[in-house]
């Protein structure tokens, strides 16, 4: 069977899963939030990352299933950590053709008050390329997440194609910064002054720094010393199933 029939039965056939990778408050050293990654449980081949699949659903048009699945997933375990009284954000990947999608706004604002969780609990990521692809439907929906109390955050900040002109003029509330150069910037004096320079412009423009692949204590020791607002990977923790998590502390206890 070609990949393709596979993946579709796959989401009809609840073979997808989500896992949650952590993310941490520099300042007080407090778990914020968790950001849902899709795998795959493939019958034959095991679990499969996006990076397997992903492509395939984008081209096809199968992303629109497959993403409807992951925002109902992901707002599903937000609810039932609420009910728990763990404050958690959890951040949800859009790709282009999701963002393009007209009927995006309303299955976010459907899956929020099915479950009943508060938009400011989601965090939609959107790449720069994602939100070049078609700025002026970028524009609306972004508007329109935003109207909603969602927070935007613009994903691999620094390797995509949006000017900084696009930046101002989209609302976007994150910025997450690659960790491409989370990876160099304690050897690397180019690196460090791309990180420094992306969580200033976070700061000035009122927007939250996050630095992604943050893996030793000296990136996250020269995070803090930056002023850098969150911080996320496998130093403090790979993407794991809900249920493997260590959470926060229920409020009131
Ligand atoms: O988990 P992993 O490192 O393999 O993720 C690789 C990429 O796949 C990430 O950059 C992420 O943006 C993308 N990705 C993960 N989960 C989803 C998802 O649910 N929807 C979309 N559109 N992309 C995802
Ligand atoms: O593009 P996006 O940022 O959504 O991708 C997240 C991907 O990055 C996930 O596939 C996740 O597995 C991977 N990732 C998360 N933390 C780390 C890290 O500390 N180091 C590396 N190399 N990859 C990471
Ligand atoms: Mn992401
Ligand atoms: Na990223």
């Amino acid at each position: 069977l070609r990949l393709l029939e596979q993946l579709r039965h796959a989401v009809n056939d609840g073979q997808l899963r989500l896992h949650y990778q952590p993310r941490f408050d520099l300042a007080d050293g407090r778990m914020a939030g968790v950001e849902a990654l899709v795998r795959w449980a493939h019958p034959v081949r095991g679990l499969l990352a996006p990076g397997e699949f992903i492509n395939v659903a984008e081209e096809s048009g199968l992303i629109r299933e497959l993403g409807a699945w992951v925002l109902e997933e992901a707002v599903a375990q937000a609810a039932r950590w609420q009910d728990q009284g763990v404050d958690l954000q959890v951040s949800v990947n859009l790709s282009a053709r999701q963002l393009a999608d007209p009927g995006l706004r309303d299955w976010v604002t459907t899956a929020l008050a099915r479950r009943g969780v508060p938009a400011s609990r989601l965090v939609l990521e959107i790449t720069e390329t994602a939100l070049m692809s078609d700025p002026v439907t970028a524009m609306t929906t972004l508007t329109a997440f935003k109207a909603l109390g969602a927070t935007v955050a613009v994903d691999d900040f620094g390797t995509g194609y949006a000017s900084l002109a696009y930046l101002r003029r989209f609302p976007v509330d994150e910025l997450k910064i690659d960790r491409s150069f989370v990876a160099g910037m304690t050897e690397d004096a180019g690196d460090r002054a791309i990180v420094a320079s992306c969580i200033h412009l976070a700061g000035a423009m009122g927007l939250v720094s996050v630095a992604e692949g943050v893996e030793t204590e000296a990136q996250r020791d020269a995070l803090i010393a930056l002023g850098c607002d969150l911080a996320q990977g496998y130093h403090y923790g790979r993407p794991v199933p809900a249920d493997e998590l260590v959470l926060p502390r229920a409020r009131g206890l």
